[in-house]
């Protein structure tokens, strides 16, 4: 069955087209030429823990109903899903890791071209790892803030330290689980012994190690890794960007640059607009050096520096296909092998930098924490003596392709942009959310992936129906370069909106649709969350919050990961895609259902968007109804509200208007 979805991006239609027509192979084709795709995988169902397998699970009772040890479906389902979750955890943490080995080479002068960038953040993250920070230098507590993150990856004793910013009810319920995340090294490590042959063989337990080891993720790795780049790198504020193919330039030396880690293309973008190379540039008759992003590398260039992102996940073949890129510097994560072959179509040079991800076919030039502004000169350098080998009968740039957007949505932003410079606070937030303006928020975020055609766009559907029935909606990641791209992270895309939240983006001059970056950087959205119980009224923990997560097609075991934390941190999450334990139904049905009992929270799998968007939808007003927020107040005659409506004379502010933003239309209080 076709599933019928809003729009249709014919950027990328028109370049698989073109790659078609050069008989280049996409991730399309590939996954066309791997139908139909193993039913015991996809069921969670196939085993091959051990040597005396592989070993399939038959769901329907015609075949073995147990693997040669014994294991049954629930145990193979659960164990494959604690393994999902452990690579997932490794991935964002071991960024998370270099990010903090990065920050103690800074603070110890060892890391030429990198500096410390927010001095407030480390301050903050210093009052969280308990550093002093009374009469010492930045370097001094940037040091030692850089080593207690470091030791929250092989601790011996004690849990996350990040975990303490969760409301306290939130903890509470962690610790009667004993799911408090201990090391993140162990808690992978750990995961990776239980789910091997012969130990952890109860899916209740697998699913509690899965709880504690996303935990590790959410508020360990991947937070480290997001305060401690902020922290160098500084925390993104509201800017100004474009997106998608057209942001390459037909006249300039272009570079991609691919991946995770802000590391490398942070000295790239440095190296960019070095006068010497610019000049070298002229001279070889290009018009400038242009930097732009692919994947999570591009959401954090564009959130903190407004440079360019090209394109998501499933589009970076389509980028380099192009024609007009001169090197693709690649990092970690999300990288298709098949850019090497793509790249050897055209003049593209292909170049790894991170010793963790070599590729076959690539050149590797290695970036570290000493030398990176150096080699990325020379990356540079590289592209530039590429360009007159570009062939210009190969370029091809779809016209008009290219969105503004509005970016940088931190949660730091959030609370500036809601309460105003003076009183940062969500206190606004929540009371749009109680007075109703706002129903609730939701998480869309993750991946894209080849598994849904361009022709169908289901993010832009799924955003547009939140944002229509009063949501607002914060994006991360893939999904958020999607909607970005088309044009929906604009403040004038408030007339999609439901009236209530466009009266506040109207009053606020945001967006109805924020993004608030890469994925490592939904830890933003769980201290977004932390801070709306903590500012009160909204319930005392996050599972009260009448908010939801959604990501449509999870590519990437991180984006299981993300889920799972969500989903035990409290947030009902719904991913577009079969469940991953298919073939368990009793597995499924304690991730859909009984989880909720237990942390408060629980999956749903839904592939139809609009079942998805209802579900989300009837999610906030059931956690609105239980708040008693949906009830309508009686009026009384003169309330606070009558009064300042009559006070303010002129004012756009109704009578009935409840503090909040719209207050900041008031000439006086
Ligand atoms: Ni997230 Fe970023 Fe994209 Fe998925 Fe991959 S780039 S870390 S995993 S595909 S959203
Ligand atoms: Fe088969 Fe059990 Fe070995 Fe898995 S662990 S491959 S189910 S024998």
């Amino acid at each position: 069955m076709t599933k019928k979805f809003e729009g249709s991006d014919q950027v990328s239609l028109d370049l698989l087209k073109r790659m078609k027509e050069s008989e280049i192979e996409s991730a399309f084709d590939r996954y066309d030429l791997q139908q139909p795709q193993c039913g015991f995988g996809q069921l969670g169902l196939c085993c091959r823990h051990c040597q005396m397998g592989p070993c399939n699970v038959d769901p329907f009772g015609r075949g073995p109903r147990r693997g040669v040890c014994g294991a049954d479906a629930n145990t193979i389902a659960a164990r494959h899903y604690v393994r999902i979750v452990a690579a997932g955890a490794a991935a964002h943490s071991d960024h998370g890791r270099s990010v903090a080995q990065l920050l103690i080479a800074v603070a110890r002068g060892e890391a030429p071209g990198y500096r410390i960038t927010d001095t407030k953040k480390l301050f903050e993250v210093a009052r969280v790892f308990d550093v002093s920070t009374k009469d010492r230098k930045i370097e001094e507590i940037a040091e030692e803030v850089g080593e207690m993150a470091l030791a929250e990856f092989g601790k011996a004793y004690g849990t996350q330290k990040f975990a303490t910013r969760a409301p306290i009810n939130r903890q509470k319920v962690w610790e009667k689980l004993d799911v408090t995340p201990r090391a993140i090294d162990r808690e992978v490590t750990e995961s990776m012994h239980r789910t091997g042959m012969g130990t952890d063989q109860d899916y209740n337990n697998l699913i509690m190690q899965a709880c504690r080891t996303s935990l590790a993720d959410g508020w360990g790795g991947a937070m480290i890794a997001t305060e401690l780049q902020d922290i160098l790198f500084g925390t993104p504020k509201p800017t100004r960007g474009t997106a998608n193919l057209g942001v390459i330039k037909e006249d300039e030396v272009n570079i991609l640059v691919h991946g995770h880690e802000p590391q490398m293309s942070e000295m790239i973008a440095v190296a960019s607009t070095d006068e010497e190379l610019l000049n070298e540039a002229e001279a070889v008759g290009a018009n400038g050096i242009s930097v732009a992003g692919v994947c999570c590398t591009a959401n954090e260039m564009l959130m903190r520096h407004g440079i360019p992102l090209a394109g998501h996940m499933k589009m970076q073949e389509m980028a380099i296909a192009t024609g007009a890129i001169e090197i693709v510097t690649v990092d970690i994560q999300c990288v298709m092998q098949a850019d090497v072959d793509v790249s050897g179509y055209y003049h593209t040079k292909m170049i790894t930098t991170s010793p963790k991800a070599k590729i076959t076919g690539a050149e590797h030039i290695e970036i570290n924490d000493e030398n990176a502004y150096e080699k990325a000169k020379d990356i540079v350098r590289m592209a530039i003596n590429n360009y007159p080998n570009r062939d210009k009968s190969k370029v091809f740039i779809p016209k008009g392709s290219k969105s503004q957007l509005v970016i940088g949505f931190s949660h730091e932003t959030i609370k500036y942009m809601l309460g105003g410079k003076f009183r940062a606070s969500y206190r606004p937030l929540n009371d749009n959310i109680m007075n109703g303006r706002i129903r609730g928020v939701a998480g869309v975020v993750g991946c894209t992936s080849s598994t849904v055609w361009p022709d169908q766009q289901p993010y832009m559907e799924l955003v547009k129906q939140l944002i229509a029935n009063n949501i607002l909606v914060v994006q991360t990641g893939c999904a958020a370069a999607e909607c970005g791209r088309e044009g929906m992270m604009v403040p004038e895309f408030m007339e999609n909106a439901g009236d209530g939240l466009r009266e506040v983006c109207e009053a606020v001059g945001m967006p109805p649709v924020l993004h608030a970056g890469s994925c490592v950087d939904n830890s933003r959205i769980l201290i977004a969350c932390s801070e709306m119980v903590k500012e009160g009224g909204l319930g005392n923990d996050i599972s009260e919050l009448p908010v939801a997560g959604a990501c449509f097609d999870w590519m990437h075991e991180k984006a299981l990961t993300i889920g799972h934390y969500f989903v035990t941190s409290g947030v009902f999450t719904i991913f577009g895609t079969k469940t991953p334990v298919a073939g368990a139904p009793v597995v499924d049905k304690l991730l859909c259902e009984g989880l909720e009992d237990i942390v408060g929270a629980k999956w749903a799998f839904e592939p139809d968007v609009n079942k998805m968007a209802q579900l989300m939808i009837d999610h906030i007003e059931k956690k609105r109804d239980a708040l008693g927020i949906n009830v309508k107040k009686e009026r009384k005659l003169y309330d606070m509200a009558d009064r300042r409506a009559l006070e303010v004379e002129g004012s756009t502010v109704q009578a009935g208007c409840e503090p909040g933003i719209a207050h900041s239309h008031q000439k006086k209080d």
